[in-house]
């Protein structure tokens, strides 16, 4: 137990360390995005460190790379390592059957790439992440658009009963712009009954690079509480 942490930082470190118990020498690892998998990265940094653990990473995001140089765990490319052992990833919502919002941070594109190029991937969250429904809680989707196309995808989403809001900057006038140069829209559906059509709906319009969807892609989910961890499996189709 670290000084000074929030039950909630307690209950993300806790899934965290359960998660990179997971991470076998010389694999190669996906690093998430966002608070919680901050926390898995800094765990794994300490295993680099003190159990001489010998792994390669590929980062989701600016943050996720950033931290890995922090922490001394080196990095790779998906181009030199096309398939990635094991990925540990924060989220949004998770549903029991283990579907995915992500994109808070507005990582979900990179995310998604390094979740579909992972054999294993493990989800960490604190409890607070857990609903019966996807899109539950006024619960947006996070889309990445491609600013040429801001009008028309705008239009398509509310054609599909969802209402779209630009997300903006906090720290800077305008928009939030991805980390590979794209903005954000946050699509509100009410709660979502079928997401893989959703999905499948919302990728067929064109200038959407991503959603923060994440249907069938998660193999185990760790979500702490202050004193432990409660583990849920699904097989993926
Ligand atoms: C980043 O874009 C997201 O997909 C994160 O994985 C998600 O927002 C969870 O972040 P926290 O762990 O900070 O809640």
């Amino acid at each position: 137990l670290k000084p000074n942490q929030t039950p909630a930082e307690e209950s993300k470190r806790n899934a965290a360390l359960e998660a990179v118990k997971h991470v076998n020498n010389w694999s190669i690892v996906g690093l998430g995005s966002g608070s919680t998998a901050a926390l898995a990265i800094e765990a794994l940094g300490e295993r680099v460190k003190h159990e001489n653990l010998n792994i390669l990473a590929i980062p989701s995001s600016y943050q996720a790379f950033q931290l890995a140089i922090e922490w001394r765990i080196p990095v790779t490319t998906l181009e030199e390592h096309p398939i990635i052992d094991i990925t540990i990833d924060g989220a949004d919502q998770i549903t029991p059957e283990l579907n995915l919002i992500k994109g808070n941070g507005a990582a979900q594109t990179r995310e998604k790439v390094v979740a579909v190029a992972t054999k294993l991937n493990i989800i960490i969250a604190d409890e607070t992440k857990k609903v019966k429904t996807l899109g539950e809680n006024n619960q947006p989707v996070p889309i990445e658009v491609l600013p040429f196309a801001l009008g028309l995808v705008k239009r398509k989403i509310t054609e599909l009963g969802g209402k779209p809001t630009l997300r903006e900057t906090k720290g800077k006038v305008g928009p939030v712009i991805s980390d590979n140069g794209n903005v954000i829209m946050d699509a509100d559906f009410g709660t979502i009954i079928n997401p893989a059509e959703l999905q499948t709906k919302l990728k067929a319009i064109p200038g959407i690079i991503e959603t923060g969807l994440f249907i069938d892609l998660t193999d185990i989910a760790y979500i702490g509480t202050p004193t432990g961890t409660e583990r849920t499996e699904k097989q993926r189709k």
